[in-house]
């Protein structure tokens, strides 16, 4: 088995700005941040961390940080400006590029192919994941990615957190494309599996030497009461947040008692073949873990996997998310008994702090570290408990634009001043160097 992977993650639409350069297609993210209202202060990812212009500084910081690994995101609408067709060579390039410098720096690429920045030609033409054409087109992209960067990417993942696209980007209308029905986002999600079923054997013909697998995001659930409506939303939450995507990829089929009213599985829609694309073996599955929920009943009939209640002050980052290290450990503990994938790597954990630069521009972030640090020895439990964990990335390589919530929230082991786009390393960032110098010590010597 090859040594544990440290590494940092990054997504295109968080960091690279450029938005309207090199030939890059509109996403419906453009879309989305342009409508007053959708995102914190007004902002946007037009310029976010100008990484499209930085690269090679950025590269450089992961060399000095001392990461194995970088997982970072392809924008669709640069490669494939109308979704599908014409391949934007330029879009390409500055790919092919990023993936050169990190082997030269000797940092291993790990690329994601959707990171939830869809064109919005796709979104025009068959409603974005709605539409089963979709899910096509997403195995074009992967075709043009893969062709070009092939077995130089060490690890494909196909899809980061389809929950998060689906669910807030059809149902609850917190994401783009902002729509507000659960019954869209069932067949969003549908859509979505699809699509990783199909790009599956794409990368597997293209890139014969990668692995290839999927991240999901996770997140124990605890019903906010004893009461029985409270227990009872817990549990169809955590069908909806933990199994709907994990089960389906290994293999299980819908089943029509997980699927609460008004939501209606017969009126999904799923063609012949699709669980058995979607069940396509995989090397690995990409864990991205921050916090748990407690969920209450939705009094108001809204929603049926009821409400996520705000955890107590004194343990929540800035994201409202309680600080619950041991959920790493439960989580990690019952996919391996549940599916028994053949690897696991956790691709996203971090904190989001007010980071600010002191007199003597030093970010001093101790409470990040002290998360880290507690959730990586979780890690280190469940591995100690047989759990095959491969690799652990922090989110965030940078601080960058976090979706609805805009530049506010700061998880980054770098702070970046979008004044200036200047860097300033992260006491936390020095604290992971040491903790990545001293693991590989420690395994030297074992
Ligand atoms: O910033 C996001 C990322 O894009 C997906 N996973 C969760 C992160 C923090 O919210």
């Amino acid at each position: 088995m090859d040594a544990f992977v440290w590494g940092a993650a990054t997504a295109a639409y968080q960091i690279e700005g450029a938005v309207r350069e090199d030939g890059r297609g509109a996403s419906i993210w453009d879309r989305f941040c342009a409508v007053a209202g959708n995102i914190a202060n007004g902002e946007s990812g037009a310029v976010a961390c100008d990484h499209y212009h930085r690269m090679d500084e950025d590269v450089e910081l992961l060399r000095q940080l001392g990461v194995d690994a970088y997982r970072f995101s392809i924008a669709w609408p640069r490669v494939l400006p109308q979704g599908t067709g014409r391949v934007n060579q330029r879009g390409l390039d500055f790919y092919r590029r990023l993936v050169d410098r990190l082997l030269e720096a000797g940092v291993r690429p790990y690329a994601t192919l959707y990171h939830w920045d869809l064109p919005a030609a796709l979104h025009d033409r068959f409603g974005g994941w709605i539409g089963r054409e979709t899910a096509y087109a997403f195995a074009e992209l992967t075709e043009a990615v893969s062709r070009a960067l092939g077995d130089r990417v060490a690890a494909w993942i196909t899809l980061n957190e389809p929950w998060v696209c689906a669910w807030l980007g059809y149902a609850r209308g917190e994401h783009a494309p902002g729509y507000r029905d659960p019954q869209l986002g069932l067949q969003a999600a549908h859509h979505l599996l699809l699509a990783h079923g199909l790009a599956v054997p794409v990368l597997r013909r293209n890139a014969p030497r990668a692995e290839v697998g999927v991240t999901l995001n996770f997140s124990p659930i605890a019903p906010a009461s004893s009461a029985p409506l409270d227990v009872a939303a817990a549990e169809a939450a955590d069908v909806n947040l933990n199994l709907w995507f994990l089960d389906r990829v290994f293999g299980r089929g819908y089943q029509e008692h997980t699927v609460p009213p008004p939501l209606k599985l017969d009126a999904l829609t799923v063609a012949e073949g699709d669980m058995a694309a979607i069940a396509a073996p995989i090397d690995f599955l990409g864990v991205n873990y921050y916090t748990r929920f407690f969920v209450a009943h939705d009094a108001q009939g809204g929603n049926p996997f009821g409400v996520a209640l705000e955890a107590p002050a004194e343990r929540r980052t800035t994201m409202g998310w309680e600080v619950y290290p041991q959920g790493l450990f439960e989580t990690l503990v019952r996919i391996a008994r549940r599916h028994a994938p053949r690897r696991i790597y956790v691709t996203e954990n971090g904190m989001a702090l007010p980071d600010r630069p002191d007199a003597e521009g030093g970010v001093h972030d101790a409470e990040r570290i002290a998360y880290l640090e507690a959730h990586v020895i979780q890690a280190r439990r469940a591995i100690a408990a047989g759990v095959p964990l491969a690799g652990y990335f922090v989110w965030s390589l940078l601080d960058n634009f976090e979706w609805a919530e805009g530049y506010r929230q700061r998880f980054g082991l770098i702070y970046v001043d979008y004044a200036t786009q200047r860097r300033i390393v992260k006491d936390s960032g020095r604290w992971y160097t040491r903790m990545i110098a001293a693991s590989r010590r420690t395994a030297g010597a074992g």
